[in-house]
């Protein structure tokens, strides 16, 4: 119960990280079911898988996305594909809840007009960590990333300009989406390894979606 109250004192409180990076606690609770149930759609459509990446090691976070470009990693390189290597088929479209949620998380941070059209979605079971790195595979810079967290709790890592730059932890709670663009959009970020839990809707991991504008500015 004390949880519960905890949590309904940050719901709704914004963090500036730095400019042009924001973190808006609980923002994604408001549209919580139609946004997992349109997560729960894209699941079935094109099931997450741990890619591989140059160099043949596999990362320990499964990936799939949603809209009408997808990000892959193989041996090649990385890129972002209309198609699903998996299935052939192009990815499961971006739901409206999915499309209102970044939008609006957009505005709320300063973005007004942002509307994506790649949906990355990055699934975590304990241990699964992400290294730092930089999202530099979108050529519409000006367009800022939105990235929503659902299920475990993890800590983000929120580094500088530099891969040698002192990273700020940040925990990150089911519902907290995170803005950035802007000075903020080139810095270096990564998850450290989940810890084990259950999350009551999603088990036994974390999912976070990172909406980009992935294709040629408009
Ligand atoms: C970057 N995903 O998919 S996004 C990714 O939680 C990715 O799965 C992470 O990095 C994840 O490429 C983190 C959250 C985030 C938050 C703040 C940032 C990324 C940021 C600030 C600056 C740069
Ligand atoms: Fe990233």
């Amino acid at each position: 119960m004390s949880g519960d109250l905890f949590a309904a004192e940050r719901v709704g409180t914004r963090e500036p990280l730095a400019p042009g990076a924001v973190v808006l606690r609980g923002f994604a609770l408001a549209q919580e079911h139609a946004v997992l149930a349109a997560l729960d759609a894209v699941l079935a459509a094109s099931a997450p898988r741990r890619m591989a990446v140059p160099g043949g090691r596999r990362m320990s976070v499964a990936m799939t996305n949603s809209g009408s470009l997808g990000w892959v990693s193989d041996a090649s390189g990385y890129r972002y594909v209309p198609l699903d290597p998996l299935t052939g088929a192009a990815w499961p479209p971006l739901a409206r809840p999915f499309l209102e949620l970044a939008g609006d998380a957009a505005r709320a941070a300063g973005f007004d007009g942002f509307v994506p059209d790649a949906c990355l979605v990055n699934v975590y079971e304990p241990g699964a960590r992400l290294s730092l790195h930089r999202d530099a595979d979108e050529p519409d810079r000006s367009q800022p990333i939105v990235s929503v967290s659902l299920g475990l709790p993890a800590v983000f890592l929120f580094g500088g300009m530099r891969r040698t730059d002192p990273a700020q932890p940040v925990p990150l709670l089911h519902g907290d989406v995170v803005v950035w663009g802007g000075p903020a959009r080139l810095r270096y970020h990564g998850v450290r390894a989940l810890s084990a839990g259950v999350h009551p809707r999603l088990g036994a991991r974390r999912v976070n979606l990172t909406f980009r504008r992935a294709g040629p500015a408009v």
